[in-house]
Order: structure tokens, then C-alpha cells, then sequence
């Protein structure tokens, strides 16, 4: 962290880059001022998650007919009042909600696609989970909010990031100009600019996936990941395969260290699990903006038209160059 007489906040680093932009009116820095905002109370009640009655159960299932943990409830209500509140967006899509929610600014030109709270399972043994949200601007502002708006492809997102509740909670985000994270500093409340112009590495050897399912994968994948684990010192492999089972966290050693995060198809479900809308969109944006791909082994994940709001796809995301050696797999199947 950088000198308390350097540091520059969240907020600090958003009114920059809004001087950058003469005729920018401040709507998307108010977006992400709500980002960080509802990330800060989240944070506070993830903190005494084991303290008070907040473990356990909600004991009704979402839209995808998985259990409710009551943290989601908290963190799905905590992101929509800070939206509606912030009085910027016409329209959320949450994971936590089967139809889209629409706000009564009729007049606001931004929309918002979330998971409020990834990897959810996570939270009674002390591993960490993460928020990740996408912004587009709606089609058209002289026709009231519809799923359409919703629909857009990935390349179409304004703004796009995840916040990390980990050892310490963080905020990474890209506006598609480069990658910024930010660290919570509990001492002040503040988010302060910590991994400035955040670049993955272009190659890795930390492979991240479910390999209780390997048989249900693919030929490409078994045929990939055989590949990453051969004895074979001059190409340093095996690679390791890290797999903490919550995107987010997944996600954020995969931009720091470099690798592979993979949840593919499988006999069982071919489109994957993750979803593209409030997962797959905004942490591809994230990764291509710090310089990685990410594909559903055919297109970029970007490139998908969205056929309905919790669609699903799978998903290869990461280093570069790890990603094309992948994608070498996939067309040799062909
Ligand atoms: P969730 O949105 O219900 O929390 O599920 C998403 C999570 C991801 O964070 C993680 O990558 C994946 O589910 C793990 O699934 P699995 O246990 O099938 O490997
Ligand atoms: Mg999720």
C-alpha cells in the first residue's frame, strides 16, 4: 500500500478519471461509488458472519433451485438499495431474482447484471466469495426498460468488476480503459488504489477446475489437462491445479499469478454451470482488459449473443497463452 500522504482512494481515482472525460455527467462513477459502497456493508456482515445468526440457510432456493444462504438475501438487498438509492440505473439483473428488477428512474441510461454474492457456499468455512457486476447502457431511453436491454453481448459493457472478500477485501474494475484494484483499508473505510493498470501474465502454470468431473469433460479438456500434468521439468510441468471452488477467488489468483480457470461443459450439463450475464461477461471483460482471454471453446465469451437472462455457458478464461494452447485442443476435436 502506497504512503498515507499517496493514497489515493476509490473515490479519489474515480473523480480522476472523470476530469480525463470533459463531457462525462458522472453517472457511471456514481454507479461504481455504489459499487463500493454496498461492498463496504457487505464486507462489515461477511466480517461477523461467524458471530451472529447470519450462517445457514435462507430455506428458499433461488432461481437456479439452489439453496439460499442468508448472506446472498443480504448482499442481493444491500446492492439494489445501493443502486436504486444512487438513483443512476434503470434496471438490475441479479442472480437472486428470477425477472429483471426495474428501478423508477426512467430517465437513467444504465443497467446492471450481479451476483451479489459468488460462492456463497463458502462462507461457513472462512473461504472467500466475491461480488461481480457488469453495466451496459439500455437501447433505447425513449422505451421503457425490456429484457432486450438485458440481452446485449459481453462487448457491449460499459464498466465491468468484482470485489474480493478474502485475507482483505478488494475492489477490482475496468471502465475498458485497463484494469485498477483497490484494497479496503479497514482503519479509514476507504478503498485505496493498491494494484494500479493490473496486467495478467501471459502464461502460467496453475490450472483451476473441478477435476471430480474430469470424466464428464470434453476430449479437449481430459486432453488439455493431461497435457498440463506430464512430467516434463523443461516445460516446469506438471502445473499445479488449484481449485478453491469460488469464482471470484479462483478468478483473482488467475489475474495475479497467471493460469487457467475452467468450467467447461459436461455430459451432464453442456452449458456448464456459470452464468453469462452476471459471471462469465464482466469477469471476461476484466481479464481481456489485464490482457488474457476468455472463450467458450468456440468464441470469445464476449462475442455470445444472450438468449435469456440466467443463461449459462462454459467457460475458459485466463493467461493468454494458456488459453490458446487450449483452444489448440478444441480445434483438433473438431
Ligand atoms: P454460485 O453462484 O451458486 O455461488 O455458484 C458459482 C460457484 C462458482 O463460484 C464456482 O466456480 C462454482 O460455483 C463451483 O462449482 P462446483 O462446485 O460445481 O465446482
Ligand atoms: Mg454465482
Amino acid at each position: 500500500m502506497p504512503l498515507s500522504t499517496e493514497l489515493v482512494t476509490l473515490n479519489g481515482f474515480i473523480n480522476q478519471q472523470e476530469r480525463k472525460f470533459p463531457g462525462a455527467h458522472g453517472t457511471l462513477s456514481g454507479l461504481l461509488r455504489s459499487v463500493g459502497l454496498a461492498a463496504k456493508i457487505v464486507n462489515r456482515e461477511l466480517n461477523k458472519a461467524g458471530l451472529v445468526d447470519i450462517l445457514g440457510d435462507h430455506g428458499a432456493t433461488n432461481v437456479q433451485g439452489e439453496t439460499v444462504k442468508k448472506m446472498d438475501v443480504f448482499a442481493n438487498e444491500h446492492f439494489i438499495a445501493a443502486f436504486k438509492r444512487g438513483r443512476r440505473c434503470c434496471g438490475i439483473v441479479s442472480e437472486e431474482d428470477e425477472d429483471m428488477i426495474l428501478t423508477d428512474e426512467h430517465g437513467a441510461q444504465y443497467l446492471i447484471c450481479m451476483d451479489p454474492l459468488d460462492g456463497s457456499s463458502n462462507i461457513d468455512v472462512n473461504v472467500g466469495v466475491g461480488t461481480i457486476f457488469s453495466i451496459f447502457k439500455r437501447l433505447h431511453n425513449d422505451h421503457p426498460v425490456s429484457k432486450e436491454d438485458f440481452l446485449q453481448k459481453g462487448s457491449c459493457q460499459v464498466a465491468a468488476g468484482y470485489v474480493i472478500y478474502g485475507t482483505s477485501t478488494m475492489l477490482i474494475y475496468t471502465a475498458g480503459n485497463g484494469v485498477n484494484g483497490f484494497t479496503l483499508d479497514p482503519t479509514i473505510g476507504e478503498f485505496c488504489l493498491s494494484h494500479p493498470d493490473m496486467q495478467m501474465p501471459k502464461n502460467g502454470n496453475i490450472v483451476s477446475v473441478n477435476m471430480g468431473y474430469i470424466q464428464t469433460f470434453p476430449d479437449a479438456v481430459k486432453n488439455y489437462v493431461n497435457a498440463c500434468t506430464v512430467l516434463d521439468k523443461s516445460q516446469k510441468k506438471p502445473y499445479s491445479i488449484r481449485y478453491i471452488g469460488s469464482m471470484v477467488a479462483d478468478l483473482h489468483r488467475t489475474m495475479l499469478k497467471g493460469g487457467i480457470f475452467m468450467y467447461p461443459s459436461s455430459t451432464d450439463a453442456p452449458n456448464g454451470k456459470l452464468r453469462l450475464l452476471y459471471e462469465c461477461n464482466p469477469l471476461s471483460f476484466i481479464v481481456e482488459q489485464a490482457g488474457g482471454k476468455a472463450t467458450n471453446g468456440k468464441i470469445r465469451i464476449m462475442e455470445m449473443q444472450p438468449e435469456s437472462l440466467h443463461q449459462r455457458t462454459p467457460i475458459y478464461i485466463g493467461s493468454a497463452d494458456m488459453v490458446d494452447e487450449l483452444m489448440e485442443h478444441f480445434n483438433a476435436s473438431i
